[in-house]
């Protein structure tokens, strides 16, 4: 039975169609730089936004309807939301989908019920899969929104508490593996404090560590070699939440010996929460080598909380591809964690959406080849850095040197030349004239 009556399957009909359901950008199948476009973008639907959520906000119920025909609360709705997803899935070429263990089914007050619906509709999700190109990007659990976990889920001041996060952790593990996941996010909402007095931060930090290599460990001995994430992010739900940016979780990894096992999964919208652009994130976990999946989305810098909004800025995304191209792709993909505002309460918004995300993507990717290929940015930091490839410079950067000899060289110098322009001005002009002229 089609769920989206009247939505045909979205193509691609190129950037003068005024076809609000067709791709203007986004081509499947056109090389960049060699690699079909869909090899460049595992674009993903994030389960929880795209089927769960129906625009509820503090200050007013849901606008969308979700219940595709089913009554909320019960397995008939969990299976109508999968057929959904993937009817919706399907008619947009989207190859991947990301999800909490409880954006899946409905939970109940006891664990081992919802682990019987979670074998049910995996089963079920299976079944669907069968005959399709597609598949699980990454799975994660959600320790956030049931009230134990109002202290954090690894980071609890109760063991009760830190268990069942446990049980979570291990049945969406499973869950994750039976769908052939690519990965498994840890996003740590509420792992982190409102405030000092009450908290014992290297204790909860310590046992957040403790749980993921739980979770490693468990992870590797039922088969799963994929990835593990965790997702930055600033704040909100909690005051101050530990993972706070790439930077930080980088850190924690290192610190914890959970690097070889984790990457990063980073969302723009967290980047900008922290102080960041979006680019710095995907630059630090580049170069940490934990560049693995993104959640692409947006957020509005005159809000200072996580709008979750699809991509519109052609800008950010040729950053972002620019980032992703010169680290050699990711490992994960992009999963749109992102709604349609609730006064886009349709079913055809949420293709409009879509078609925005992807396009918007598609463009992006367009452009940071393009800005690859020109060669004038790479070609002008590198230059930037000259002074250390010959001379003293080179000397620096082997190591063989002390302190007192670039001291004396300093000293017979006197004062040394300026270190060269930045040249930001004509740098911003290079990537207007890509992507505008
Ligand atoms: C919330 C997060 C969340 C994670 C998955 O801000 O982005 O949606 O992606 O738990
Ligand atoms: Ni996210
Ligand atoms: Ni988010």
């Amino acid at each position: 039975m089609e769920i989206f009556n009247g939505i045909p399957a979205i193509r691609y009909e190129g950037p003068k169609s005024q076809n609000p359901l067709s791709f203007k950008y986004y081509d499947a199948d056109r090389l960049i730089l060699g690699k079909p476009m869909r090899e460049h973008l595992p674009f993903a639907m994030a389960y929880w936004h795209n089927l769960c959520a129906t625009g509820t906000d503090m200050f007013g119920p849901g606008t969308a309807d979700k219940s595709f025909g089913a009554t909320p609360g019960t397995m008939e709705h969990a299976k109508a939301k999968a057929d959904a997803g993937f009817e919706f899935m399907q008619k947009l070429g989207i190859r991947y989908f990301c999800f909490h263990d409880v954006d899946l089914v409905p939970e109940d007050t006891d664990i081992n019920v919802t682990n019987a619906r979670l074998d049910e509709i995996s089963d079920y999700i299976l079944e669907k899969m069968a005959g399709t190109d597609i598949k699980c990007l990454w799975g994660t659990a959600n320790m956030f929104s049931n009230p134990r976990y109002m202290n954090g889920a690894g980071s609890s001041n109760s063991a009760d508490v830190f268990c069942f996060a446990a049980a979570q952790v291990k049945k969406a593990l499973d869950i994750t593996v039976k769908l052939g996941g690519r990965g498994y996010v840890f996003w740590g909402g509420r792992e982190g404090y409102e405030t000092l007095l009450n908290t014992d931060v290297k204790f909860e930090q310590e046992n957040i560590a403790r749980l993921m290599h739980l979770a490693v460990d468990y992870g590797r001995s039922i088969g799963f070699t994929g990835d593990f994430y965790i997702e930055p992010k600033p704040k909100e739900p909690m005051k101050h939440q530990y993972d706070f940016d790439a930077a930080t979780a980088v850190g924690f990894l290192r610190q914890y010996g959970l690097d070889k096992d984790f990457k990063l999964n980073i969302e723009a919208n967290h980047a900008t929460l922290a102080g960041h652009t979006f680019q710095h994130d995907l630059r630090i976990s580049a170069i940490n080598g934990m560049l693995g999946s993104i959640d692409a989305n947006t957020g509005d810098l005159l809000l200072g909380w996580d709008t979750d909004e699809f991509p519109y800025s052609v800008y950010y995304t040729t950053m972002c591809m620019f980032e992703v191209l010169k680290s050699g792709g990711l490992t994960g993909g992009f999963n749109f964690d992102a709604k349609t505002r609730r006064p886009s309460y349709t079913f055809e918004d949420m293709f409009h959406a879509f078609i925005l995300g992807m396009d918007t993507f598609a463009l992006g990717l367009i452009k940071a080849a393009a800005l690859v290929e020109d060669g004038r940015i790479d070609a002008f930091v590198k230059n930037r850095y000259a002074s250390f490839e010959s001379g003293i410079g080179q000397k620096i950067r082997s190591g063989d040197v002390r302190l007192k000899e670039l001291s004396d060289y300093a000293l017979t110098m006197k004062t040394p030349a300026l270190p060269g322009s930045g040249r930001q001005e004509y740098l911003e002009s290079v990537v207007n004239q890509i992507l505008f002229g």
